[in-house]
C-alpha cells in the first residue's frame, strides 16, 4: 500500500545497505545527500525512492530512521544494462569529456527507459497532490518527463551531479534528443558548474530549437510553453560534521598514529578517489615517479598514500583501471623502495569516515588531479578537516570545486611537468602562506555546505510552484 507524501526523492540507489544483522537489517550509507535532505524530508513527510543495492529482490516500502523508503527492485539483467552498461559504460565516459570510450548498445538503452519508467511510476504512486519531487542523477535522466506525463500537478526537480559536456561531444549519443526531452520534464534542472547549464542550454537550442535566456527554457506545452530553469547550484558538504570529527582527541591520535606508522616522513601526500579513470590516478603517479626518479623526492622525506575505494568492478574498463593502476604502482615501489621507506602505500579498500579524516589531518598535502569531475567533495572534505589550518590542496581545474575553491594551488592534470612543478610548490610551501590558504579554502567551504546548497535548489523549485497555484 502506498501512503502519499508531499515531498519524494529519487535515486538510483536509496541512502541505506542492507547488514547481516537480522536485528537491524539497515544501516544508514554514509554520504552527503542524505545529511543535506534529512531535514527537509522530516519537515515534509518525506519519502525516498530507489533500489535497495540487492539484485532481483522485491521488498516492501518501510520506515527506516524516521525516512520513509520506497524500494524499486532491479534484476540481474536490469542492473547488467541499466546501470552498469547505459549508466556506467554510455553516459558516465560520455559526459566525462570521453576519458574512456563510451559504448552504444540499443538493448542498453531500451533497458534503460524500461528502468527510468519504474522509478517513474513508484514516484508516482508516493507523490501526494500538488507534492515536490526531486530526481537525483545521470542514471534517471528521462524520470522527469515520464513523471510529468503521469502527474502533471507535482513540481519537479532534477539535479545533474556529474559534469554535462559541450556538445560537440555530446552530440554522439544516438539517444540526444530523448535525454534532453527527460531532463526538460523537470520545472528546475540543477548542475554542478555554470558551464554545465550553458552546455545544456546549447544542446537544447541546437537540437529541439527551444529559445534559451539566461538559464530559462520556454519548453512547448500543450497551445503554449512552459519555462524550465537550468542553473548552477554547486555541492557541497556538511561541513560541521567533518569539523567534528577533526576535532575528536581519539580521530586526532589516530592521525599521529598513521604519521609515525608512516615514519614520520617530511610530507605525506594523500589521495582519495573512487578508483576510477576519471579521477586522473595515473597521472598523479606518472608525476610523483618522476619527482621521485629525477631526485627531487626521496622516500627518506616523503610518501604517498593513496586510497582507492573499489567502484564499478565489473565493468570491464574499469578492471583494465585496475590492472594498470597496480602495475604502475608496483614499477614505482620496486624502483624507489628501501629497505624501511615505500614511496606509495596503494589502499584498495574502502574506510569508515573516522579514518578518512584521520587521513586528512595526517596528510600535509592533498592531491585531486581529476581529468573531469562534476564537484569532487574529497576537496571540501580534506579542507573542512584542516581545523589546525594545516594542509595544502592541490586541486585540478578541471573539477566543479575547481570554481570556489581558488586559494588552491591549481593544476592542469594533462601537463605532467606542471603537476610536478605545483606538487614541489605544495611540499615546500612557507606556513604562512598555507595558513593564508587554508583560512580562505575553509572560509568558502563552510559558508556554502550542503544544507545552503539544498535551500538555493528548493527555493528555486518552491517558487516555480508557487507560480502555477
Ligand atoms: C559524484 C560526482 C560529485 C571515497 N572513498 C571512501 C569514501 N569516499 C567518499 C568520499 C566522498 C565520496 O566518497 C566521493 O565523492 P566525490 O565527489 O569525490 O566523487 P564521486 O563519487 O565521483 O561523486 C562528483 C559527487 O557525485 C556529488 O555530487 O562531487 O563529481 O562524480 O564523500 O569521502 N568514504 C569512505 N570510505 C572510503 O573508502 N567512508
Amino acid at each position: 500500500m502506498s501512503v502519499a507524501s508531499d515531498f519524494v526523492v529519487v535515486s538510483n540507489r536509496l541512502p541505506v545497505d542492507r547488514t547481516d544483522d537480522e536485528a537491524e537489517p539497515w544501516r544508514r550509507s554514509p554520504g552527503g545527500l542524505v545529511t543535506a535532505l534529512d531535514p527537509v524530508m522530516r519537515r515534509n513527510d518525506g519519502a525516498w525512492v530507489g533500489w535497495p543495492g540487492q539484485a532481483g529482490v522485491e521488498i516492501e516500502p518501510f520506515e527506516f530512521d524516521g525516512l520513509r523508503l520506497v524500494p524499486v527492485a532491479l534484476s540481474a539483467d536490469d542492473i547488467q544494462l541499466y546501470y552498469e552498461g547505459f549508466s556506467n559504460d554510455t553516459i558516465w565516459p560520455l559526459y566525462h569529456d570521453v576519458i574512456a570510450t563510451p559504448t552504444y548498445h540499443r538493448t542498453w538503452w531500451d533497458a534503460y527507459v524500461r528502468v527510468n519508467r519504474r522509478f517513474a511510476e513508484a514516484a508516482s504512486e508516493n507523490a501526494a497532490e500538488g507534492a515536490t519531487v526531486w530526481v537525483h542523477d545521470y542514471q534517471l535522466q528521462l524520470v522527469p518527463k515520464m513523471l510529468r506525463e503521469l502527474r502533471p500537478d507535482v513540481t519537479i526537480g532534477y539535479f545533474h551531479h556529474i559534469p554535462f559536456p559541450a556538445y560537440g561531444i555530446y552530440a554522439q549519443l544516438p539517444w540526444r534528443k530523448q535525454v534532453l526531452e527527460g531532463l526538460l520534464g523537470a520545472d528546475v534542472i540543477g548542475f554542478q558548474r555554470v558551464a554545465d547549464a550553458g552546455n545544456f542550454a546549447r544542446a537544447v537550442r541546437r537540437q529541439l530549437g527551444y529559445d534559451t535566456k539566461a538559464g530559462s527554457i520556454a519548453v512547448p506545452e500543450g497551445e503554449g510553453t512552459r519555462t524550465a530553469i537550468a542553473r548552477a547550484y554547486p555541492i557541497s558538504i556538511d561541513a560541521s560534521v567533518y569539523e567534528d570529527l577533526a576535532r575528536r582527541p581519539d580521530i586526532q591520535a589516530r592521525a599521529a598514529e598513521i604519521r609515525a606508522s608512516l615514519g614520520s616522513p617530511q610530507a605525506i601526500l594523500l589521495g582519495v578517489d573512487r578508483l576510477d579513470y576519471t579521477k586522473g590516478i595515473r597521472h598523479r603517479l606518472k608525476a610523483y615517479g618522476e619527482l621521485l626518479s629525477d631526485g627531487r623526492l626521496s622516500v627518506h622525506d616523503v610518501t604517498l598514500v593513496q586510497v582507492a575505494s573499489p567502484s564499478r568492478e565489473r565493468v570491464q574498463t574499469y578492471m583494465q583501471l585496475r590492472d594498470e593502476i597496480e602495475l604502475t604502482v608496483g614499477r614505482i615501489n620496486g624502483d624507489a623502495d628501501e629497505l624501511g621507506y615505500t614511496a606509495i602505500q596503494y589502499l584498495h579498500h574502502s574506510y569508515p569516515r573516522e579514518e578518512m579524516v584521520a587521513l586528512y589531518l595526517a596528510a600535509d598535502v592533498m592531491l585531486v588531479t581529476a581529468l573531469r569531475d562534476g564537484m569532487n567533495l574529497v576537496a571540501k572534505e580534506y579542507v573542512a578537516s584542516r581545523v589546525d589550518g594545516g594542509g595544502v590542496l592541490v586541486l585540478s581545474e578541471f573539477t566543479g570545486a575547481a570554481d570556489e575553491l581558488t586559494q588552491a594551488i591549481s593544476v592542469n592534470p594533462h601537463d605532467i611537468v606542471g603537476l610536478k612543478d605545483a606538487i614541489m610548490q605544495a611540499i615546500d610551501m612557507p606556513v604562512k602562506e598555507r595558513e593564508r590558504r587554508m583560512r580562505a579554502l575553509r572560509r568558502r567551504v563552510r559558508e556554502n555546505d550542503v544544507a545552503r546548497w539544498s535551500q538555493r535548489f528548493l527555493t528555486d523549485l518552491d517558487a516555480v510552484r508557487s507560480q502555477r497555484s
